[in-house]
């Protein structure tokens, strides 16, 4: 009997704890609700079969405790059972399975008005890069990647010229305009995370990974890192800064252009030659 009532209070524990736990999702500053949707579908198809296991396992255990002129049945198989057990199962995992599916198809299929927002990973660090003028970002190639060019930009295409390279942790963004996040990493694995926009995707060096969203609350959002990526992870932070249009502009034109970067660079060498 002691058993049985102490796996009850775990059981109820557990769902109270659940209900009234600190720890809950953060507001949502994006269009991903269907983000939310899927985990808290989750937390009841996962939730439901805990509580009946659970539940069940408490009957069991008052039900048949011993009793000295009881005998126990051996029955390894029931048919009927195992059939409604499969089905009940089956209709559970693709709960759990179809709609995060139906998400992830939504959230990589880019919207044509999305601007584009590179983000370069680094041990361990966040730069970007934006689409000048043109709006269009220039060619990058591993192979070009220096000091001097560490986004890796293709000095021959004149679309690059323009491109703003932001060699700060903070990135803006103009809230309601959808943003396609082009994922990059000079070094190792490295995870792309701001928890408020509901997304997050690993960026592989040599590959480029990307996902959209649109951000929908002004504010300052934090970056984490969500991949281990060596014993600076947990400071790779950054911030992103959502705003409306005209501060935005603002931040925007005291941007560098990668011109104005190997302008100076070319003083800064011959400066250095005289
Ligand atoms: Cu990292």
């Amino acid at each position: 009997m002691t058993i049985a009532f102490v796996l009850f209070l775990v059981v109820v524990g557990t769902l109270i704890f659940h209900i009234w736990s600190p720890w809950w999702l953060t507001p949502l500053a994006s269009n991903w609700s269907g983000m939310d949707e899927t985990l808290l579908l989750t937390f009841w198809v996962t939730g439901g079969v805990f509580m009946a296991v659970g539940l069940f396992m408490v009957y069991c255990v008052w039900r048949y405790r011993y009793q000295k002129d009881r005998k126990s049945e051996y029955k390894p198989e029931d048919k009927k059972l195992e059939f409604h057990l499969t089905w009940i199962t089956a209709v559970g995992v693709v709960a759990l399975l179809a709609p995060g599916l139906i998400v992830w198809n939504k959230f990589v299929t880019v919207p044509e008005n999305a601007v584009k927002v590179e983000v370069m990973a680094y041990q361990w660090g966040w730069n970007y890069r934006l689409a000048g003028e043109d709006e269009i970002l220039g060619k990058t190639s591993i192979h070009n990647i220096s000091d001097d060019n560490p986004y890796g930009l293709d000095l021959d295409d004149p679309n690059g010229k323009d491109d703003l390279l932001v060699e700060d942790a903070d990135l803006h963004l103009q809230i309601d305009k959808p943003v396609k996040v082009l994922l990059r990493s000079i070094d190792v694995l490295h995870n792309f995370y701001v928890p408020e926009f509901r997304a997050k995707m690993d960026m592989v060096p040599g590959m480029i990974t990307f996902y959209w969203f649109t951000p929908t609350k002004t504010g300052e959002y934090e970056i984490l890192c969500a991949e281990l990526c060596g014993t600076g992870h947990y400071a790779m932070l950054g911030t992103v800064v959502v705003e409306e249009e005209s501060d935005y502009s603002n931040w925007l034109a005291q941007q560098t252009s990668f011109e104005q970067i190997l302008a100076q660079n070319k003083t800064i060498q011959l400066t250095e030659k005289q």
